[in-house]
């Protein structure tokens, strides 16, 4: 395997040293080592899109050739800037594109992934962006970043390597966390689950929210008809709570969100805001991380939710960083002005042994869908 420091020199050896993206747990590794050498010039990014064009501004700004991160699933959310902004047929940006392959054919790998998985390649070549692999051998790697710069050079738009599995050596953080916050999000789940009716929907984001809220569900021998566990399509549930929220009035709708995926398409706060629906109920879970790809920070610790939501026009906004403050929340929630957001500040990590949800997809849709018809 790739050990982290020959990859960093690798790139810094071909004057690559600006790296902006959203993370996949493939780049677990290679984002701590980042983060902890500061080796490499990084920016978070809140989108892959987003983050094509912050590597677009490096380059106009420095004419050195970016970096660009992101699973797979995030070139989806990427391709608008690819081809409107990248693309030697617009302004010819050269940017190289590390694009993790889940769901790769052949491999065991979530629902989500799988689609995506079978036409990354595909969806490459339909975009003219070459690609090549990154090799888990030192020489082979130094072979083909050197290919790519080659390449970027001469072509002045995107290459893209792809990085599969079990490329690059794993890593341990060597900075120290502190956990500011008490409160876990499965315990802050719990919480809240205990303190409702029901009856009412709950739609939770991709990642862990979605495991967790499942297997509170089994512990407690709950039917999971209520639920709807968005596996992927991050940043989604708020605006699949929304459409749910206006064609159902009587119900009331929850959405178990998380801090990178609200920032991932904060616009949906706006729509929101607009239509004012009187029975959404907006938690966020913020652990200032994306936890479920290796709790890689977030920007969420320099954005207030709270304000940014009632600057929309949402009608109440709390935050709650004990779990005092979360029970008192729950328990007077039919008093909360809708649509409300919660924020719970809770600590990052989860349990070891957490399971994924056992029911597929489609599973989940029909008995949720059934669920939504009832009065
Ligand atoms: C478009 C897209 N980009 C990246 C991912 C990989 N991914 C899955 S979960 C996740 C983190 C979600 O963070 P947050 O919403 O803060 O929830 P947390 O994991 O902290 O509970 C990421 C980056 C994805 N599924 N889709």
């Amino acid at each position: 395997m790739l050990k982290n420091n020959e990859l960093i020199s690798l790139l810094i050896k071909k004057d690559l040293t600006f790296v902006t993206g959203v993370p996949c747990s493939i780049f677990k590794d290679f984002l701590i080592y980042i983060n902890d050498t500061g080796k490499l010039n990084h920016v978070p990014a809140t989108s892959e899109g987003e983050a094509c064009a912050i590597a677009s501004g490096y380059y106009l700004a420095t004419k050195k050739i970016p970096m660009v991160y992101m699973q797979n699933s995030g070139l989806g959310n990427s391709i608008n800037p690819l081809t409107s902004l990248l693309d030697k047929a617009i302004y010819g940006i050269p940017a190289l594109l590390l694009i993790s392959w889940r769901g790769e054919p052949g491999k065991k790998d979530e629902p989500q992934h799988i689609k995506m998985g079978r036409i990354t390649l595909k969806l490459l070549k339909t975009l003219s962006i070459p690609f090549s692999f990154l090799p888990p051998d030192q020489v082979k790697a130094a072979k083909e970043i050197e290919k790519a710069k080659l390449y970027l050079k001469k072509n002045g738009s995107p290459y893209a390597i792809i990085v599969k599995k079990e490329t690059i050596e794993s890593c341990q953080s060597k900075a120290e966390e502190k956990n500011i916050y008490s409160l876990t999000r499965e315990e802050a789940i719990k919480i809240i689950l205990a303190n409702l009716k029901g009856d009412e929907a709950i739609i939770s984001t991709t990642g862990k929210t979605s495991r967790e809220l499942f297997e509170c569900r089994e512990i407690k021998k709950q039917n999971h008809r209520t639920d709807f566990y968005v596996v992927g399509s991050m940043g989604c549930s708020a605006g699949i709570a929304l459409g749910i929220a206006l064609t159902k009035p009587r119900k009331k709708i929850f959405i178990f969100d998380g801090d990178g995926s609200v920032l991932m398409k904060m616009g949906t706060l706006a729509t929101i805001g607009h239509f004012l629906p009187k029975n959404l109920f907006h938690i966020i879970f913020d652990n200032n991380t994306y936890d479920s790809t290796g709790g890689q920070k977030t920007v969420s610790n320099s954005a207030d939710f709270s304000r940014i939501a009632l600057a929309c026009g949402y009608k109440s906004a709390k935050i709650a960083t004990t779990q005092k403050e979360l029970v008192n929340f729950v328990k007077t929630i039919k008093f909360q002005k809708c649509p409300s957001m919660l924020i719970v500040k809770i600590k990052r990590g989860s349990r070891k042994n957490l399971g994924r949800p056992t029911k597929t997809p489609q599973e989940n849709k029909i008995a949720f869908m059934k669920f939504l018809q009832n009065k």
